[in-house]
């Protein structure tokens, strides 16, 4: 005998979107109307599977007295009850669609609201219940009675519940289930965390109030009018008082405007009034096109500087208050960034407000991923089978519907790695025909059958040079559509680098309209046990660890390097020049806007120390253009010294996103070359029993290891090739071939033991031999440290000679020591924060200065970090260090091998000795973490080499 009892939860399973809800439309806030929010504290109950209780709780006088409580909008899993699971793209449960695990969480969620005093009869109009957010499948009671089910957890849900409102006491309750059919559409690469993570609002209808409306508002480049229409299901008056518009709902108007664009994000305030209410507009006019090859927005063909922004707080998860999605946009204006790709879902809506307000173009991507059907070939993938085939058209409809009205969207994006189907096309197809007004996105349909512009992710810079010259090879089709990367610069731990290198790219072919930096933020969980926990710290069976780490900011927002590096290779105002011909080019690198906005200033610099400064006049610059200025005499300077220009952009006034004299663009350019430290070797060695005296250094009589420079005592000082590897050296473990970080490890570059061939004395100097090499390899570098002195100053040459077959390049190659009291540190050299071969671009010459604790960078994954580039000279722990050449430098209060081996922060302990590394080479970055590794000519080859520091004892 075979029976169910549990008919009541097929709902879960349904492939169906679900029932109960009103059509999607547009989303908006009345001025009139009222509403409550129902966000705040919820009672709540947890559940081990669907059915485990019955729904009695949705009934009126239900005693949720010992139940617990969450808050709405949040995920129970943050609030103690259970924990999140991160996976990349696995279903952390048995792929066999639609089903789901029994054992599937469940949080009844109850709440007993009284209407307002001031909330209208309720025999006056109706009222709906919107849901903004809830992870993964809902069912909702109001005061006992079921008003519907759905499924969509990053899209609103509608129910009108006018008739089951009372004035108090009204209970709301909601069922919500971690796992259903809809968890096969959302396999997104980020946390699993279920519950009702958006708002949760009541929203008073009088009659005749707005139902839907489409505000259609072009700009019409070669006249400078715009075209408004607003269709509206409910007829009325739009009215734009600063345009002198009154039309009716449905008539076409065109006047003068000012365009909206990303740089000049013109909003005209207006109204849509119904019989009913009063909706406020913000109308940005602008005109997205597909013309010849191109993206083209007002006339003009756009380049994005883009990100991709997941929705992220370290202890809300999803569930993002309206200042922390501001601070995503200040801090992207802040640093140059013109787009956003909302990865991989349509954001809370109040995002989009901020993006037309402030200016980003947006690619908004609609709820659906099925990236774990790769596993199995994309057998039964969901968007190739027609069942499924409504609730793909509920999810294109329900973010269409709900984000029209921004001029910030530009493009629609049917999803994010789902594989192909007639799923997709079927989206687009209802996209096309609802929206002409944008074009569509879809990285995975590679032939561009269905879609507007050629997407790809992680493609490495060779292919993107040869699709920006036309010749790649693809669909008739797609040979005719303009290409951007919608993922690439995997900002995984250090890096990425090499987006230098990509920008060069975007900007030398048309058809190459830019790129979106995966990703924004990293999704690290706030955890005293860690600092930040990412994957597998909660245990969770199936994982993909610290791989959803990989933003350009840190949990907390705190701006990694690289996004200091990529504010600098996009900025929107190229400043080049020669410093010795005294003209600085100044180029308008933007789209649309001219230079109005900013000023420029130019500073020289003696040996990195500003001796003199002053403003430059630089024409407002439209778009596109170049102008020679010509900078004034270089103030006189008869030392022998490194002198430099610097000529920087800065905002003229405050803006709405950055203050007065905030830094936009900046660049350097050498005038005097910095000449080399000299040493002329007066003093010879001198042998003692135990010690060796040279200069003001000893050095032990055995070993020739040195011990004392003056009165500071140096620990360990030896040749390094070792880095703790980065996220990027690691690699991706698909990428077998070089992941170098993977095949140092192996070859036991992490090991190398040092053996002492020879200690000479001679006449003028101490040369200590040695060869460096791992065990059980033939490989080794031959290496030699040769001592001098002028009897003040100490001098050490390394020669480094490689020995052996080696195959792959050295992760760094330098010397470090130990030095036992050390904090403060002063450089001149490039700065503020740390560079690496292909993550540079950021590094200005000039004279810093730090803490040895602020030189780090605090990745969630300790890894190497922290290098300041070329370094002239250093001041750290009583000793003046100056490169010939420049040296990379790095301090920390670790060993290496400790850095190394921790795997969160909070694995971290500082030790008394601080580990100086002066590094003549270091590998680039890349970001093969997912994508390419180091261009070619970021390689630190193992290679013959010589390279020298002055030591001194600063007086
Ligand atoms: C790509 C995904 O689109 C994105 O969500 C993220 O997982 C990223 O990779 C890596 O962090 S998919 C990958 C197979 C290229």
């Amino acid at each position: 005998m075979s029976f169910r009892t549990t008919t009541a939860v097929d709902y879960v399973e349904d492939v169906s979107p679900g029932a109960g809800a009103l059509p999607p439309r547009a989303w908006y806030a009345s001025s009139d109307a009222k509403s409550l929010s129902l966000n705040g504290s919820w009672r709540f109950r947890l559940s081990a599977t669907v059915d485990a209780e019955d729904d009695s709780f949705a009934a009126e006088g239900y005693d949720a007295g010992d139940w617990a409580e969450v808050t709405v909008p949040g995920h129970w899993v943050l609030q103690g009850h259970g924990s999140p699971i991160y996976t990349n793209h696995l279903y952390p449960f048995p792929v066999d669609p639609p089903r789901v695990p029994t054992e599937n969480p469940t949080g009844d969620h109850l709440r007993v609201f009284d209407l307002p005093e001031d909330w209208p009869a309720l025999s006056e109009g109706g009222a709906v219940l919107r849901f903004d957010g809830v992870e993964s499948c809902a069912r909702v009671w109001l005061n006992g009675t079921e008003i519907g089910e759905f499924k969509g957890s990053r899209l609103p849900h509608e129910f009108a519940v006018g008739h089951l409102l009372q004035t108090v006491d009204n209970v709301l309750a909601v069922r919500v289930h971690q796992w259903s059919a809809g968890s096969y559409l959302e396999d997104q690469d980020q946390w699993w965390l279920p519950g009702i993570f958006r708002d949760v609002t009541l929203l008073h209808r009088p009659a005749g109030a707005a139902l839907d409306f489409f505000v259609h508002a072009s700009y019409d480049h070669v006249t400078g009018e715009g075209t408004l229409r607003v269709d509206s299901d409910v007829d009325g008056r739009v009215t734009v008082p600063a345009l002198d518009i009154d039309v009716a709902t449905g008539e076409a108007v065109t006047v003068p405007v000012l365009p909206w664009t990303a740089e000049t994000p013109k909003l005209y305030d207006g109204f849509l009034a119904t019989e009913g209410e009063r909706v406020p507009l913000r109308i940005g006019f602008r005109t997205v096109v597909l013309e010849d090859g191109l993206i083209k927005v007002n006339g003009r063909a756009v380049l994005f500087k883009g990100v991709n922004r997941h929705e992220w707080h370290p202890e809300q998860g999803r569930a993002l208050d309206l200042e922390t999605m501001r601070e995503d946009v200040l801090l992207m204006k802040r640093h140059n960034v013109n787009a956003v790709r909302t990865s991989h879902y349509p954001p809370h809506p109040a995002f989009l407000d901020l993006c037309d307000e402030y200016g980003l173009w947006v690619i908004d991507e609609c709820d659906l991923e099925t990236h774990g059907f790769v596993e199995q070939d994309w057998r039964d993938n969901p968007v190739d089978d027609d069942r499924w085939t409504p609730a793909l058209l509920d999810r294109a409809a329900r973010m269409v519907e709900r984000d029209k009205n921004h001029p910030s969207v530009v493009i629609w994006s049917l999803g994010n790695e789902a594989g192909t189907g007639r799923g997709l096309t079927a989206m687009a197809e209802w996209i096309h025909g609802r929206d002409a007004s944008r074009l569509v996105h879809y990285e995975g349909d590679i032939d561009c059958r269905d879609t507007d512009v050629y997407s790809r992710m992680y493609a490495f810079h060779e292919e993107v040079e040869r699709i920006g010259r036309g010749l790649d090879g693809g669909t008739h089709k797609r040979r005719r559509l303009p290409f951007i990367l919608c993922e690439y610069g995997h900002a995984m731990g250090n890096g990425p680098g090499g987006i230098a290198d990509y920008q060069r790219l975007f900007e030398a072919h048309e058809r190459l309209q830019g790129g979106f930096i995966w990703e924004w933020i990293d999704h690290g969980i706030k955890d005293p046990r860690y600092g930040y926990a990412y994957g597998g710290d909660f245990g969770e069976e199936l994982h993909d660890g610290n791989f959803v780490c990989d933003g350009l900011v840190f949990p907390d927002r705190t701006p990694s390097p690289g996004l200091v590096e990529f504010k600098k290779v996009i900025e929107p105002v190229a400043i080049t020049g020669d410093g010795t011909d005294g003209t600085v080019r100044v180029t308008n690198k933007q789209d649309f806007a001219d230079l109005s906005a900013l000023a420029f200033e130019w500073s020289y610099q003696v040996d990195g120390e500003t001796i003199e400064a002053g403003s430059l006049s630089v024409p407002s610059l439209a778009p596109g253009e170049s102008v020679d200025v010509k900078l004034p005499e270089p103030p006189a300077d008869t030392r022998r010294a490194e002198t430099r220009w610097t000529v920087r952009a800065l905002l003229a006034a405050d803006t709405a996103w950055g203050r007065k004299d905030h830094e936009v663009a900046w660049g350097e350019f050498p005038v005097t070359a910095r000449p080399s430290p000299t040493v002329v070797p007066t003093d010879g060695p001198v042998v003692g029993e135990r010690l060796i005296t040279l200069g003001p250094a000893a050095f032990d009589t055995r070993t020739g290891a040195l011990r004392t420079i003056g009165g500071v005592s140096v620990e360990g000082f030896r040749l390094d090739v070792w880095r703790a590897t980065t996220d990027n050296d690691e690699g991706a473990e698909w990428q077998s071939d070089t992941r170098y970080g993977v095949l140092w490890r192996t070859l036991g570059l992490h090991r190398v033991r040092h053996r002492l061939d020879a200690v000479e004395v001679g006449d003028a100097a101490l040369t200590v031999r040695t060869r460096v090499a791992p065990a059980a390899r033939e490989v080794g570098l031959a290496t030699v440290y040769r001592w001098t002195s002028d009897g003040d100053r100490l001098k050490l040459t390394v020669s480094v000679t490689p020995e052996g077959d080696w195959t792959v390049p050295l992760p760094r190659l330098g010397v470090r020591f130990g030095l036992a009291e050390a904090d403060q540190v002063k450089w001149f050299g490039g700065g503020p924060g740390e560079a690496y071969p292909d993550s540079r671009a950021a590094s200005m010459v000039g004279r810093w200065q730090s803490t040895v604790d602020d030189l780090q960078t605090p990745y969630v994954r300790p890894q190497e970090n922290g290098a300041r580039a070329d370094v002239r000279w250093a001041e750290i722990g009583g000793l003046r260090i100056e490169g010939d050449p420049e040296f990379w430098f790095s301090a920390r209060r670790w060993t290496n091998e400790q850095l190394d081996a921790a795997r969160h922060r909070t694995d971290l302990v500082p030790g008394d000795t601080v580990w100086v590394n002066l590094d003549h080479g270091q590998h680039g970055i890349g970001s093969q973490s997912c994508g390419p590794g180091p261009l070619p000519q970021y390689f630190l080859k193992a290679a013959p080499a010589e390279f020298s520091f002055v030591f001194s004892e600063i007086g």
